[in-house]
């Protein structure tokens, strides 16, 4: 048995694939096009009742959805890969603090960017939203102990963890791909510093995570 990832390129499936990467495992990839909303058909909706990507099936079945939910049992399931600091360790609650804002705040900018009619007729939601998603992410520039030196470049200093593959990949987002390098200097030299570990380097092109 393996893992069965529902997903689509460029959407929260990839830090998923990643971390199940640096894991060692290759999910069974199951594409469900957000172009032409196959995550809304009721088939999808049956598995992930959000109607939305990722959902991670474990190797017994287990149903995951939600991304942060996701990456923190791919780390569970595979303590051997050190995708974050073991319980017990305060260094784990530096990462769990930065991937919950991402997660809680930064992703549901997305969702207004990327959907802006669910949230109303006003033209100004999807500005609004990634303003708003982008303040995020220069919080986390500004405060969260990046160094920007190539040799200690995470979340965690040199120390590599889950949360600097969601941070990476999420940088991305939202016109990241371009806005992110030219605006978030330490944030880049970690998402560069993800972007080359050998088990992400041909899921960030999968992905299609640089700029045209
Ligand atoms: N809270 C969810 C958000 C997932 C999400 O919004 N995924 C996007 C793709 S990156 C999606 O499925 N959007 C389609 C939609 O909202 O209809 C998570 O973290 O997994």
């Amino acid at each position: 048995m393996t893992y069965v990832l529902h997903g689509d390129v460029g959407s929260g499936a990839a830090p998923v694939e990643m971390a199940l990467a640096e894991a060692g495992q290759v999910p069974e990839w199951r594409l469900v096009p957000l172009e032409g909303d196959h995550q809304l058909a009721p088939a999808y909706r049956a598995i992930n009742p959000m109607g939305r990507l990722p959902t991670l099936v474990l190797p017994d079945g287990t149903l995951v959805t939600e991304s942060l939910a996701c990456l923190l049992t791919v780390a569970d399931l595979h303590p051997e890969a050190a995708l974050l600091p073991p319980p017990g360790e305060t260094a784990r609650a530096v990462a769990l603090r930065w991937m919950a804002l991402l997660a809680g705040e930064f992703y549901p900018h997305v969702t207004r960017a990327d959907y802006p009619e669910r949230f109303g007729s006003d033209p100004a939601i999807r500005d609004i939203a990634v303003d708003m998603g982008r303040d995020t992410l220069r919080v986390i520039e500004a405060h969260a102990g990046l160094t920007g030196d190539p040799a200690a470049p995470f979340l965690l200093g040199a120390r590599f963890s889950v949360a600097d593959i969601y941070l990476a990949v999420l940088s991305r987002w939202m016109g990241g791909r371009r806005w992110a390098p030219a605006n978030l200097p330490r944030t880049e030299v970690l998402a560069r510093a993800v972007a080359a570990r050998p088990a992400i380097a041909p899921l960030w092109r999968k992905h299609r995570l640089d700029p045209d």
